[in-house]
């Protein structure tokens, strides 16, 4: 029997006192929903709401046990307290916390329980903490990053001090639920599961099982698939550890998007009235690191079949934590999957993604590269209480991850071992200790998942040249933090990207929810104050100049920033994708925000999509034709990104702006699964006034892919004003079309919810696009505009 602690809980510190609120939940999610403070992330607010933190809480309240559950064992689990915290039950002691990433299982002793309980928890202000902390001085938080002093002696997620993308507003709470279970016969700790691929095509599903067994009874153990009727069972006597093996005589397997279905089995562990659920998904994941002709590779197998990896990196997306929750988890990941990613990086400075995270990747086919909790910083691994967490942590976290489908890497850490070159010899022996030896070692003992030292890493020995891009994964900053231009990216071959990017704002209507409309300047104080990178509003400027002029208004600054990044993480994965046999994958840096602000996302923290997650939608498709246009020639490739040899036509056409059609070629080609080829190859001799139009279709006259190009920067080319039409054609149905070469034409429903089917795309003269949306559109509100009127 469950006895749900979640709901409401009395809340106070020296200066709020009793206010009520909802757990799982924090102090701010409390002040918040009780209207005691302002949005601290309106305009400048943060600052006040940061001391909240300074002080201390406690959150208490009642609950109920009947005369049946006293006689019964009682354990109460508490799956997230963030971070330090005392627990009382009657006043009596039980646990403490000292670490966010940590569940807690706690057998509670009968003689303390009544039928009226009270349970308290006090939690102290995690700033007093790290500035109190006795080897405070042997941690360190690299500066670029703008975060608290020291803070990483704490395992609470390091941004919620701060980062270069994020507010710095510490908050407290019980994160995640809390509840106590009633019965004799005990509970599941976990379980691991290993795949074998039988020769004969079955695969053998070998469980073993970890229960805190009370007494003796029986275990059932249930593989089913309802679609094809498998249904294995396998009964035992319960032990502490069960081992059961079934047979899946025609196994349906587990593919990431765009590579086949996401098939899940049902597995059930059943003791008594105590039932536990999980999904299990068949696949094969092989990691290929070996040492060959570039360096030392990282690629991807998927049921034998190579996956280029498509995707962004992920970061906490509320710095409330209450607030994120399964609805908007599912919403970001749709948004993954219905725009063409098969992969995401959870990073390493935020919190160990909830179970619903994962199980909704194996849904939707998102591969996970699961970074362990630490980032941009220095551990003391000679603090034994700070190490023995860490060691529980990442074993337990291990243990509840590594059976997921979906998960097919766990990095160390985000950007350690190449910062910390720029440290002591101490700091580098601390580091080795910890991501070359103690954790690996822990990882290694719990799952056969791929283990990386760091993200990046390049192997072998350490500190050589983390960042090497010819070996296994790598960051690249060149473009952006070093602000090399564009054409950077097509100079680079990464054996696996996994983190490249650039700023935008986020859409209008989100910055008008921090900012008022006068203060919609880089320069205003708020708008500094949502840049958490001090460098960065500048370089959003420097980088629209690069490709256009100066933008005039707050909407031609949100545009411009949004369509120039766009452009430029595309020049790099098409480059990528054209080079499949020697890189592996992009994932760009970052999928979501944490707050409203100025950052590298492709989808700002209100769900507005920005052109680059547009763009990802066009530049991740399984089918891709790229053109690649250097000084004297013109490159035509096409990418196969499925597991299926394709066949297409391909066509190019260089027309005037006007319409006017110069030249124009078609080709039958075939290609491999995962292959690229180049298929045509020009001249670069085009007119100022021309587009290189490219298309690729299936053999049934299907659109796969487009693209367009010309040979210099908008900047210095003059587009004519367009006769532009946006019309409706029923609720959800709108019709483009323009009577001159139109590029980046933005449509704008003012709704976040109506996701179009695309935006920020371009149209020859004469050419019309139907465009669609999920929800209705409301036309009333629908706003349009195309680069054409700002590069007149
Ligand atoms: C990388 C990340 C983050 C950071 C981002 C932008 O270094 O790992 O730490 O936010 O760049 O600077």
């Amino acid at each position: 029997m469950k006895i749900d602690l979640n709901g409401k809980w009395n809340v106070s510190s020296k200066t709020y006192q009793n206010f009520l609120t909802t757990v799982p939940g924090s102090v701010l999610g409390g002040l918040l929903e009780n209207k005691l403070i302002e949005d601290p992330y309106y305009r400048v607010n943060e600052y006040e709401a940061k001391k909240i933190s300074f002080e201390d809480f406690t959150f208490e309240r009642d609950f109920a046990l009947t005369k049946e559950q006293l006689k019964k064992t009682n354990f109460l689990f508490l799956d997230g307290l963030d971070t330090v915290a005392k627990v009382y039950v009657n006043d009596v002691f039980v646990t403490s916390s000292i670490n966010m990433h940590i569940m807690q299982r706690v057998q509670l002793d009968n003689s303390i329980l009544k039928e009226n309980n009270h349970i308290k928890i006090e939690f102290t202000s995690p700033y007093q903490y790290v500035w109190n902390y006795p080897r405070k001085d042997t941690f360190k938080t690299y500066s670029y990053n703008v975060t608290e002093v020291g803070s990483t002696c704490l395992r609470k997620s390091n941004c919620m001090f701060g980062w270069d993308w994020g507010p710095n507003l510490g908050d407290m709470g019980i994160y995640r639920d809390i509840y106590i279970i009633s019965n004799d016969v005990g509970y599941l700790e976990n379980y691991r599961q290993e795949l074998e691929f039988l020769e004969n095509g079955k695969i053998k599903v070998n469980i073993v099982t970890a229960y805190k067994k009370i007494k003796d009874t029986k275990i059932a153990a249930i593989l089913s698939l309802k679609q094809d009727g498998t249904y294995l069972k396998i009964e035992q006597d319960l032990k502490e550890t069960n081992q059961f093996s079934f047979v899946v005589d025609n196994p349906k397997l587990w593919y990431p998007n765009g590579f086949g279905e996401q098939t899940l089995y049902d597995l059930e562990f059943v003791v008594e009235d105590q039932i536990d659920k999980y999904k299990v998904g068949l696949r094969k994941i092989k990691i290929d690191d070996s040492y060959d002709e570039w360096g030392r590779n990282l690629a991807i197998y998927v049921n034998g079949i190579k996956v280029f990896v498509k995707g962004g990196d992920y970061i906490p997306q509320d710095a409330i934590l209450s607030r994120v929750n399964e609805e908007r988890t599912r919403r970001l990941l749709t948004l993954c999957k219905d725009f063409n990613h098969n992969v995401i990086r959870v990073w390493g400075g935020g919190y160990y993604p909830d179970d619903y995270f994962f199980n909704l990747c194996d849904e939707l086919g998102i591969l996970v590269f699961e970074d362990l909790m630490f980032a941009c910083g220095r551990f003391n691994a000679d603090d034994e209480a700070f190490m023995s967490t860490v060691k529980d942590e990442v074993r337990q976290n291990v243990q509840r991850i590594r059976n997921h489908a979906s998960l097919f890497l766990i990095s160390g850490n985000n950007e350690i071992e190449d910062g910390i070159r720029g440290d002591t010899e101490q700091a580098r022996i601390w580091y080795a200790k910890i991501f070359a030896d103690v954790l690996p070692k822990i990882v290694k003992e719990e799952t056969n998942i791929y283990y990386l030292q760091s993200s990046p890493t390049s192997g072998g020995k350490l500190f050589d040249d983390p960042n090497n891009m010819n070996y296994l994964d790598c960051h690249s900053w060149d473009v952006w933090h070093m602000t090399k231009p564009f054409e950077h990216f097509k100079t680079i071959y990464p054996r696996l990207l996994s983190e490249f990017g650039c700023q935008s704002m986020p859409n209008l209507d989100t910055v008008k929810t921090y900012a008022r409309e006068d203060e919609i300047d880089l320069e205003s104080e708020v708008m500094d104050s949502h840049q958490k990178n001090k460098a960065c509003n500048f370089k959003i400027l420097y980088y629209i100049e690069n490709l256009y002029r100066k933008p005039r208004n707050p909407a031609e600054l949100v545009y411009l920033s949004q369509t120039s990044v766009a452009e430029g993480i595309k020049m790099c994965v098409e480059h990528l994708r054209r080079n499949k046999n020697r890189c592996n994958g992009a994932i760009y840096w970052q999928l979501n925000d944490t707050w409203p602000g100025q950052s590298w996302s492709s989808i700002d923290y209100n769900f507005g999509l920005k052109a680059l997650h547009y763009y990802s939608r066009r530049f991740y498709a399984p089918h891709l034709i790229s053109i690649d246009g250097e000084e004297t020639c013109i490159k035509i490739a096409v990418s196969n990104d499925t597991k299926d040899e394709a066949t297409y036509i391909a066509t190019y056409g260089l027309y005037k702006f006007n319409g006017e059609l110069i030249k124009q070629e078609e080709l039958k080609v075939t290609l491999g699964p995962s292959s690229d080829k180049q298929i045509f190859e020009l001249e670069n001799n085009m007119d100022d006034d021309m587009v290189l139009y490219v298309e690729l279709k299936d053999l049934a006259g299907n659109v796969l892919s487009n693209n367009f190009y010309q040979s210099k920067k908008d900047k210095e080319l003059h587009y004519k004003k367009p006769n532009l039409s946006v019309s409706k054609i029923d609720d959800k149905t709108i019709l483009v079309k323009t009577n001159y070469y139109t590029k980046n034409i933005y449509l704008e429903p003012h709704d976040n919810e109506c996701v179009l089917s695309d935006n920020y795309f371009s149209l020859l003269a004469g050419q019309e696009k139907i465009i669609t949306s999920k929800k209705a559109i409301d036309f009333n509100k629908l706003e349009f505009k195309s680069l054409n009127e700002i590069c007149e």
